[in-house]
């Protein structure tokens, strides 16, 4: 297998492109396919300050590099989930490679700021860990950027997630979901910041090979909670798909884009923005998701030290009566 471009031994092979490249080609490839992207899409310009989600995973952590070799003036968010060791290392792996570069990283805590961790919070709430994770994820990344007057929100989600989560909202006909799904959700004014994925047209595969040629130390182990998620087995089916017909999962989303999306945006997202009143964030409600969510877990949190505290006073009183 050579490259297409010099000729030379080729180390990654692209059946979706036809093409093979040696490292360097290929770390021009991957480059040239950000840089198009950003600028078909408008994401942001040089004067543009940029916060990335920072994960410490492969997506976030080569957009991060990408973005700072590139020239663009991208700082770090790091979310402390309390997912365990998982969390512990993601942290570290962001921590290291920012350090490494010089690159600004803020971290928020959740379990610090709200007094519990994702783990908690689904046992509290008793719903599924991804469901408060990814809603505190997109809430904490808005709120830190335009806190810190950040003009564009940057995540690492790849061309497999968005197909994922494509084929989830087409298999549950979610038309809003589908209205909203975009590489680019512009600011609709008041505190809502722009967000984009620069790597939506890069396969998981493909970030991780530009991570590992550039010698990025990123955490290999995924979420303990991604194994129960539902987009693990759209992306094996897609995957399945995709072996089969190279291609495919472009295919699939470029196309969405182009000729579904724009027909299902007319008239469907009719919601005004406000201000939550708990928080000041963007909402279509009074008070917000995230607000709800955390007003909720407090309360049954609460409940539930109230009803253990009766509990062992109750013990305690029968014990003292046989004594
Ligand atoms: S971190 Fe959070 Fe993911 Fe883990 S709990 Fe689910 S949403 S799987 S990207
Ligand atoms: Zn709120």
């Amino acid at each position: 297998m050579r490259c297409i471009k010099c000729g030379e031994k080729a180390i990654m092979e692209l059946p979706r492109h036809n093409s093979a490249f040696c490292k360097p080609d290929y770390l021009e490839y991957f480059e040239t396919q950000v840089a198009r992207v950003i600028r078909r899409h408008r994401m942001f310009d040089r004067n543009d300050r940029i916060l990335v989600g920072v994960s410490g995973g492969k997506d976030s952590l080569s957009l991060w590099h990408v973005l700072a070799r590139m020239g663009y003036k991208a700082a770090g968010l790091h979310i402390h989930l309390g997912i365990g060791e998982y969390s512990s290392l993601s942290y570290e792996k962001a921590l290291c490679f920012s350090r490494q570069r010089g690159l600004e990283l803020f971290t928020v805590d959740l379990a610090k700021e709200h007094g519990m961790n994702v783990t908690e919070l689904s046992r509290t709430l008793r719903r599924a860990p991804c469901s408060g994770c990814g809603l505190s994820k997109r809430y904490i990344l808005n709120r830190e950027a335009y806190e810190r007057g950040f003009d564009t929100v940057a995540t690492g989600h790849n061309l497999d997630d968005e197909t994922a989560v494509l084929l989830g909202n087409i298999l549950h006909w979610q038309i809003r979901h589908l209205a909203r799904q975009s590489p680019v959700l512009p600011s609709t004014g008041g505190r809502l910041v722009k967000r984009v994925k620069p790597l939506f047209m890069l396969t998981e595969r493909e970030t991780a090979a530009y991570a590992l040629l550039h010698g990025i130390d990123y955490i290999v182990e995924e979420c303990p909670n991604a194994l129960k998620a539902k987009s693990l087995l759209y992306k094996d089916a897609l995957a399945r798909i995709e072996a089969e017909s190279p291609g495919a999962k472009q295919r699939f989303l470029t196309h969405f884009l182009q000729d579904a999306q724009p027909r299902l945006q007319v008239g469907a997202d009719d919601h005004v923005l406000r201000d939550c009143v708990a928080c000041g964030q963007p909402t279509t409600a009074e008070l917000c998701a995230f607000c709800r969510m955390w007003r909720q877990a407090s309360e049954r949190a609460e409940k539930r030290k109230r009803y253990r505290e009766t509990a062992s006073a109750r013990e305690m009183k029968t014990a003292g009566e046989q004594s």
